[in-house]
């Protein structure tokens, strides 16, 4: 174990550090998961003779928690990296020193004059520049901001896990939203919604006193994309967590959390001032109930000073709401949002809100229970919108309400657990999903109106910003179940920080950070890795095929489910089969929910001739024999797509079979396992959804499509198991 010269209270705290993440060197070793893409083991030897002139030192100035973060992560990841020590200096007395500083903090940065250059990146963005000092040819990273010298670290760092030259640097770097969010859809018991991946992270009966070592990795592997705030507790909400025992224990994990820049902030409930407040309403217009909020934010913010504010879900799925009340959202948001204010925090109010009601199209309920309230909302309170009409399915249009609100602050919502994806069982990168649906065009000022644009303040100069990610970690040694999900959080965060980036671009990176910087075999996983999702939309729900999983736990298929006990929590109200055709006409004909979109994209998904073919049958029921732009009819096109993702989960399975020498053998095998259930899965699914719907289309299947390997009738007595 290492010692570094530090002020007595972080020795300790150091020595657990570095015991957690030191390991032994050798690029290929069995691995468990645990390290993400922090790993650090040795560069190949060219690229280490590259480097070794330019980083010989390095000169930290400055002993605050968040720079002692910082600097052990330098440290330990450049002499990981490269295999030699990369000492600490006080002076820069060699070429190669590497000077890391705020003008606060270093004397030397302070000299640099960067005061302007600095000021424009803001607390949380930095430089990291090439440059001399005196006759000395040295790098400097340097922030305004703590924070933002700990992303500046992690960028360095990325760039020599990446192998990219450090000669003639010249970066200037912030992030593009402001709230780059977790949410967690943990429980108190240690059960998470949706989470696949073992339990809640956060141990509520030991917290305050025990705090799991784990957490701080969990910070710094979020700080390391830039993710600066986790909603700890589950949006179906419990009260409990609004307690001053359970806010101790909130502070507890703020308490780690914070030198990493991760600020916590909480799900509310809305009845929350009956439960624990004993008051006989909740109505937001009471002023009893209002005075309850405030004096709550005052004590919460009295227990955790830098809290970041509250999540809520209101009247959606059972959860209480101001509907309750026959107040409007903007009402309850608003009271929530005057009781934060005074303390700087803010209200994150979903819209995820629908009730069932006869006959009504659930993708346009967001849009008639919000929109009316345009410009309603006060300047600390974020609308936060899924990023499809319906529910985080393997695909769906962009949802309405972005770029329909102009006076309202929106912040999108993503899952990146993988409720309806195949859990942690299937490969599916999302990146590109999310790139689909950020550079979405919403016409909303004209062509060019991309989601992007919405939610990043540009378009309607939105002063709040952010963006939430519906966590996908857990208690299990690799944090996310499949290893290959570890890159759905890592590009939600570099997303987050940069919505222009390509999927392309953060596949290779987390590739060559987590599994290899062996060429060859980068570019045959990211091309694996970059055509999955299309593959699970393939074998799940193809040409805009929606909801048509098993219902509750939603893994599998079940297209025939028709005893929800709304019409909504049925799968043929999503898909509308018969015997004339397939899928929802949400058009002028159907229930008209596409007049939620301006005119322009209206026309584009109306219009049968220009709507894109993989939303087809959100906006449509066309008849079976329906002429598809390849020239085949509609039916064959349906089975040919169930057909293809399943032939990619076979290549796919083939591909990483050929890498075994190339990745390590204890993530090898793990992957392999989990791609053989893919494949499985993929089959029954295109078999189950075939049969069901030939039962209309009374159709054979094409030439080139398998016969299925049981009968409806099997395939609907039984779920698929995970
Ligand atoms: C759905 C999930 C449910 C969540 C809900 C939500 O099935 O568990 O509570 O979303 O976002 O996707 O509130």
């Amino acid at each position: 174990m290492k010692l570094y010269r530090l002020p007595g209270n972080y020795t300790l705290l150091m020595c657990l550090i570095i015991t957690a993440f030191s390991s032994p060197v050798s690029p290929i070793r069995a691995e468990d998961g645990y390290r993400l893409w922090l790993r650090y083991d040795p560069l190949p030897a060219q690229t280490i003779q590259s480097y070794r002139t330019r980083i010989t030192s390095l000169v930290i100035q400055g002993d605050s928690p968040t720079m002692l973060a910082m600097r052990l992560e330098l440290s330990r990841g450049c002499s990981g990296l490269l295999g030699y020590q990369v000492p600490p200096a006080d002076i820069i007395d060699r070429d190669g020193a590497i000077v890391v500083g705020t003008p606060k903090s270093s004397s030397i940065i302070a000299g640099l004059k960067l005061d302007r250059q600095l000021q424009a990146q803001g607390q949380e963005g930095y430089l990291i520049r090439s440059t001399r000092s005196g006759n000395r040819s040295i790098t400097v990273i340097a922030s305004n901001g703590e924070t933002g010298l700990l992303y500046g670290a992690f960028h360095f760092l990325r760039l020599l896990q990446t192998q990219r030259s450090i000669d003639k640097l010249n970066i200037a770097e912030k992030p593009r939203l402001q709230r780059r969010l977790l949410n967690h859809w943990d429980n108190l018991n240690g059960s998470i919604e949706r989470g696949y991946a073992g339990q809640s992270l956060w141990n509520w009966s030991e917290l305050p006193d025990r705090i799991d070592d784990r957490l701080r990795d969990y910070a710094r592997a979020n700080a390391s994309i830039g993710i600066n705030g986790s909603v700890l507790n589950n949006v179906n909400a419990n009260s409990r967590s609004l307690s001053a025992e359970y806010l101790h224990k909130a502070a507890a994990i703020a308490a780690v959390f914070r030198p990493y820049g991760v600020r916590v902030y909480l799900s509310a409930r809305f009845s929350a001032p009956i439960e624990l407040g004993g008051l006989k309403t909740a109505d937001p217009l009471d002023r009893e109930v209002s005075q309850w909020w405030k004096k709550k934010a005052d004590e919460i913010y009295g227990i955790i000073p830098d809290f970041g504010g509250f999540v809520v879900k209101a009247n959606s799925e059972g959860q209480p709401g101001p509907r309750t009340y026959n107040r409007s959202h903007a009402d309850g948001a608003n009271m929530l949002a005057a009781a934060l204010a005074p303390h700087n925090g803010i209200v994150m109010w979903r819209a995820f809100v629908y009730d069932a009601k006869p006959g009504y199209d659930r993708a346009g309920a967001a849009s008639e229970n919000l929109e009316p309230f345009d410009g309603k909302f006060a300047a600390n309170i974020l609308l936060q919108v899924k990023n499809g009409p319906i529910d985080f399915q393997p695909r769906e249009p962009f949802h309405p309400l972005f770029g329909a609100m102009p006076k309202t602050q929106l912040m999108p919502e993503l899952q990146i657990t993988q409720e309806y994806l195949g859990f942690s069982n299937h490969l599916a990168f999302l990146a590109p999903m999310w790139r689909e649906f950020l550079d979405s065009d919403t016409f909303a000022k004209g062509r060019g109106s991309t989601v992007t644009k919405v939610v990043d303040g540009s378009l309607y100069r939105q002063r709040l910003t952010g963006i939430a990610g519906v966590a996908n970690t857990g208690s299990s040694r690799n944090w996310t179940g499949h290893d290959f999900a570890q890159a759905n959080w890592y590009a939600f965060g570099r997303l987050a920080w940069n919505p222009d980036q390509t999927s392309s671009q953060i596949a290779r990176e987390w590739i060559e950070m987590t599994l290899t910087n062996d060429r060859s075999v980068i570019d045959t996983l990211a091309r694996l890795i970059l055509e999955s999702h299309e593959a699970v939309v393939d074998y799940m729900t193809p040409l805009g095929l929606h909801h048509i999983m098993w219902p509750g736990h939603h893994y599998g298929p079940a297209p025939w489910w028709d005893r929800g006990e709304r019409d909504d929590w049925n799968s043929v109200y999503y898909h509308r089969a018969d015997l004339k055709g397939l899928g929802f006409d949400r058009t002028g004909d159907g229930s008209n929910s596409i007049r939620h979109y301006h005119p322009q994209v209206q026309k584009s998904f109306a219009d049968l001739k220009a709507c894109p073919d993989k939303f087809l049958l959100w906006f449509h029921h066309l008849p079976w024999d329906y002429r598809m732009r390849s020239g085949r009819i509609m039916w064959d096109e349906l089975a040919l797509h169930y057909q293809r993702g399943v032939e990619w989960t076979r290549s796919a399975r083939r591909q990483w079979g050929g890498l075994a020498g190339s990745i390590d053998p204890e993530r090898h095998k793990a992957v392999a396992m989990k791609l053989e259930i893919q494949e499985r899965d993929a089959v029954h699914w295109r078999d189950a959804v075939l049969l069901y719907f030939q039962t209309f289309s009374k159709r054979p299947l094409p030439d080139g499509v398998e016969k299925p390997q049981r009968t409806l009738e099997e395939y609907k007595a039984r779920s698929l198991t995970w």
